[in-house]
């Protein structure tokens, strides 16, 4: 499976190239103490390794790809203080690449020199495109590995043409394989442990961070932790987007909204679920649930393999708008973005904001959220139903339907 994916990426890539993937580094935090390692997304895609400091190089001649592993050797002394790495055998299994293509990584620098010296061309011919994922949130974030090592080697082989692969990477990322598939299930399935603890634990006057901390527990036990800074927002809070203090007492009779989700080997699942802390919705939540709940099963059925981001998205917003003026908080379709200021959805994965081609088609085998909202600050309301969607030709597949969701069925398990 591994090896398809980079014969996938090699196929992107021209004739006559090298691509580099770094596994990165543990950013230090103060002193000797760094914050945890977090490996790179794309180098995990193509390798399945999670270890710090190992790079993956593809070379692609004219007629043949290679791929090398550049790795730490075994320090007896380093193994006693902090374990030991992986073996080259291991890490050549992992990622299936043959252990003779497996190098210690000291020897990255000469590696590279060989492949890219005008003199010395005998492996590969002339390698003239080096690619890496030169990504760059915005100019205030430090140079990441690919872009300083991108520096160097355009000062010591200016001859060579950097390209950036994110977009290559992106797209086949955007499209999941099975065990890919099996991971987000994974995630989802604690997700949903977690979400029936919450329920359990949910009471009017505890604070949202108890009820937070109920979910963490779970994460704990099946040795996870959140895919990102989880939401528990009661009332007024839930109409923040990115409300992230869970600091309040939850008011009698109010709704809680609860965003979250957690990794299984790196891949996130991405819920949402609002719920009354009494236990029973009153009669003006029950409807503005409804209306929201009765978006989010259409927009599921909606979404098609070819649709773009964007017509999905519309889609949402009419339906929406429609609601919205039932419910009789608007009158004119443009009112709207007073209740409703997000969008439907996004790619999961590796990322929870995952990478892909935003602009193109949404391919087969997309993972996308669908998470209709309404937000009612003026009555302490605020409802979103996030659901995991695998796209698919022939009917979508809801990786999240086990997660009760229905007005029944919440107030009935909070009843028992
Ligand atoms: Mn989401």
């Amino acid at each position: 499976m591994i090896d398809l994916r980079r014969s996938r990426y090699a196929e992107a890539v021209q004739d006559q190239s090298l691509s580099l993937f770094f596994s990165g580094h543990a950013p230090l935090r103060t002193a000797d103490e760094f914050y945890p390692f977090t490996v790179n997304r794309n180098f995990y895609y193509l390798t399945g390794i999670d270890q710090e400091h190992v790079v993956l190089v593809i070379a692609k001649g004219a007629n043949q790809v290679k791929s090398f592993l550049f790795i730490e050797k075994i320090d007896p002394v380093k193994a006693l203080w902090d374990g030991a790495g992986l073996t080259f055998e291991e890490a050549a299994q992992q990622a299936n690449i043959d252990i003779e293509n497996v190098r210690d990584i000291d020897t990255l620098d000469t590696f590279i020199a060989q492949m890219l010296s005008t003199t010395r061309r005998a492996l590969f011919g002339a390698i003239d495109t080096v690619y890496m994922d030169l990504e760059r949130l915005n100019e205030k974030v430090p140079a990441t590995e690919p872009i300083r090592y991108g520096t160097t080697l355009k000062e010591l082989y200016p001859y060579v043409q950097l390209k950036t692969n994110q977009m290559i990477l992106a797209e086949l990322r955007t499209v999941k394989d099975e065990t890919e598939i099996h991971e987000m299930k994974k995630a989802i399935a604690i997700t949903k442990v977690g979400l029936d603890r919450i329920m359990d634990h949910l009471k009017e006057g505890r604070y949202e961070f108890q009820v937070e901390a109920e979910y963490n527990y779970v994460l704990n036990l099946h040795r996870t932790s959140p895919s990102f800074g989880t939401i528990a927002a009661s009332g007024k809070n839930a109409t923040i987007l990115h409300y992230r203090d869970n600091a309040s007492a939850i008011e009698p009779g109010s709704l809680v909204l609860f965003d979250l989700g957690c990794f299984s080997n790196h891949y996130c699942s991405d819920i949402t679920r609002t719920y009354p802390a009494s236990g029973t919705f009153t009669k003006r939540q029950k409807d503005v649930y409804e209306t929201v709940l009765d978006v989010n099963k259409k927009a599921i059925d909606y979404l098609k393999p070819g649709m773009t981001l964007k017509e999905y998205n519309d889609y949402g917003k009419m339906l929406l708008t429609e609601g919205a003026k039932k419910l009789g908080l608007i009158k004119e379709d443009a009112e709207i973005i007073k209740y409703y200021y997000h969008s439907l959805g996004h790619f999961l994965g590796l990322d929870v904001h995952d990478v892909g081609n935003y602009a193109k088609p949404i391919p087969e085998g997309a993972v996308i959220t669908v998470e209709p909202g309404l937000y009612i600050a003026e009555e302490g309301i605020g409802i979103r139903i996030e659901d995991d969607i695998m796209v698919k030709v022939g009917g979508n597949i809801n990786l999240s339907k086990d997660i009760i969701k229905e007005v029944k069925d919440i107030e009935a398990y909070m009843k028992k």
